[in-house]
């Protein structure tokens, strides 16, 4: 088990675009699985691989009570959307923000999976938030970009507050 550093704002490597991968290699499973293991010690719901400054379309995921059904999504495209969803989201590359944000209510996503095998999933609700906020991630955005220029100024200052309050031993 490894556990990996998580870039936080004001990062400007959170901003890469994420390259597509082309097979699924040793490599791949090794980062999908230190990934994982990283997202439930966060503890989070899920965590795309900018986040842990490897720029390729990679997405863990787990949003179960129980933490037992992980998911890995490799080159997810959304290729349907449909109405509306408010959530409260947070981000674990801007710890201690949380704002609503509005995102498609169900998706239908197309992805390869760890053994190589295009699938498609259509979702809704929470999953369907945590996938349009990860594949946000692989395009260099983070969730305080979908926000107001007031909205998200605060939050940015409230992040620098937050910062402030960290001991020096955590940094
Ligand atoms: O991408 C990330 O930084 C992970 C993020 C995912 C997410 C959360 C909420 C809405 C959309 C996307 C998180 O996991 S933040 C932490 C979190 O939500 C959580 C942590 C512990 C228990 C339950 C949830
Ligand atoms: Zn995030």
């Amino acid at each position: 088990m490894a556990l990996l550093n998580i870039l936080t704002l004001p990062d400007k490597r959170l901003k890469t675009v994420a390259k597509p991968i082309e097979q699924v290699t040793d490599d791949i499973k090794k980062l999908a699985d230190d990934m994982l293991d990283t997202m439930y010690a966060a503890p989070g719901i899920g965590l795309a691989a900018t986040q842990v400054d490897k720029h390729i379309q990679l997405v863990v995921m787990d949003i179960s009570e129980e933490k037992n059904q992980p998911r890995v999504f490799i080159n997810p495209k959304i290729t349907a959307r449909n109405g509306e969803q408010v959530h409260e989201e947070g981000c674990l590359s801007v710890p201690g923000i949380y704002a609503d944000v509005t995102r498609a209510e169900e998706i239908t996503v197309q992805f390869m999976d760890l053994n190589g095998q295009q699938q498609e999933l259509t979702t809704d609700g929470l999953l369907a938030v945590c996938i349009q906020h990860e594949i946000d991630h692989l395009k260099g955005i983070v969730f305080l970009d979908h926000l107001s220029v007031l909205k998200r100024k605060m939050a940015l200052k409230k992040l620098a507050k937050v910062a402030e309050t960290v001991p020096l031993d955590a940094n």
